[in-house]
This record gives C-alpha cells, structure tokens and sequence, in this order.
C-alpha cells in the first residue's frame, strides 16, 4: 500500500475549483446526448448552438487500494434539454457494495439514485446538504436551479464506476419542468 503525506486541498464552493486538482474531466452535450429523453432536442442544440458544456469534475489522483478515499467536486451548468435539466450520466459502483457521500456546495439539485431490485428516490440538495448513497444504488445528480450547482463527492478507491448499465436501461426516474416546477416522471424510454 502506498505511504502517502497527509495533504488539504482548497475548494471554492461556488465553481467546485480545487487549489491543485489532480485531474479535470469535461462532460458536454455530445458525450451523453442519447441519455436525455428527447434526443432531437439534442440533436438540434448540437447543429444550431454548438457542444454545450453539461459538467465539469475535478478531483484529487489517488493510487486505487484499498484504504484511499478519492474525492472531488462536480459543478453542474443550468440549463435544459427540452424539458429535462442538464444532469451527470450517473452510474452503480463497479462493486455494488460500496457507498458514497456527497455534500452541497453550492446551487441547488436532485440525487437521482434506483437498486437494480427497483426502488427508487430523488432527494433535493443545497448548499449544506450532506446526503448518502448507500451500497448498490445507482446514483445521477440534476440542477433544478438557475445557478451553477456544486457539490462534494467522496467514496472508496476501489469502487469503481459502471456506467455501461444506466447507458444501456437508463433510470427510472427523470426530472423535467412542468408547469415552471421541476418535477419527477416516469422514463417512458426506461429499459
Ligand atoms: C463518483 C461520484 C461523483 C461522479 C460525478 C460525475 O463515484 O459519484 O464524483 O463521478 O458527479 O458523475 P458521473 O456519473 O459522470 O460519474
Ligand atoms: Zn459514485
């Protein structure tokens, strides 16, 4: 096991910028077009208004073993696709078994997470909002906002990501605007 120095990282809650971040990772609209429900929409934006920027991650870089707890900050763009607000691709866990933490930062959004047996939930966050993923849900986060929204993840090294298997089925659940207000509906696409 790596001997690492103990070290602090200065986060800016309102952009999700580390002092020194060990990697930053750029999701546009091109990279997940197929996972809003109204895929001409994006098809259009991508023709007419060009690759949006949906999120953006930066984290620290740490040897994955057993022991080390990578962290990051995801900070999400407002916006929508059709009626759908910008969102992560979300994923499980590559080992189902492990969870994970996220704490709100900045703005405000929704922890979008389902079992593989069915159940589902969809919890509001803020700035402040420690909320918990545990073992085997899947989880995807959503800004229901004006603002950016930004918040703090942190989880076991050796957890891994599946994103094959919300790429293929999708979730169950999607957050839209209806009547001004976001709201949650059933994926018609889902599975
Ligand atoms: C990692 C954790 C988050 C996400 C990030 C981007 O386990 O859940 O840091 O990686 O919010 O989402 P995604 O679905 O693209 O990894
Ligand atoms: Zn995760």
């Amino acid at each position: 096991m790596n001997h690492l120095a103990p070290f602090v990282t200065e986060v800016d809650f309102a952009t999700g910028a580390l002092s020194a971040p060990g990697y930053v990772l750029q999701r546009r609209l091109s990279d997940m077009a197929s996972m809003y429900a109204d895929s001409a929409e994006s098809a259009r934006i991508l023709a007419e208004e060009g690759d949006r920027l949906i999120y953006e991650v930066q984290g620290v870089e740490l040897p994955v073993e057993e022991g080390q707890i990578p962290h990051c900050t995801t900070r999400i763009s407002p916006g929508r696709i059709g009626a759908e607000y910008h969102m992560t691709k979300g994923h499980y866990h590559a080992r189902r078994e492990q969870g994970e933490v996220y704490f709100g930062l900045s703005g405000r959004g929704c922890l979008v997470m389902q079992t593989e047996a069915g159940e589902t939930s969809v919890q509001t966050m803020v700035a402040g909002s420690a909320a918990y993923v545990p073992p085997f849900w899947a989880h995807r986060t959503v800004n229901i906002g004006d603002e950016d929204f930004v918040f703090f993840s942190v989880w076991e090294a050796r957890a891994g990501h599946d994103y094959g298997t919300i790429e293929r089925d999708g979730f169950r659940k999607l957050v839209v605007r209806r009547d001004g207000q976001p709201t949650v509906v059933d994926n018609p696409r889902y599975r």
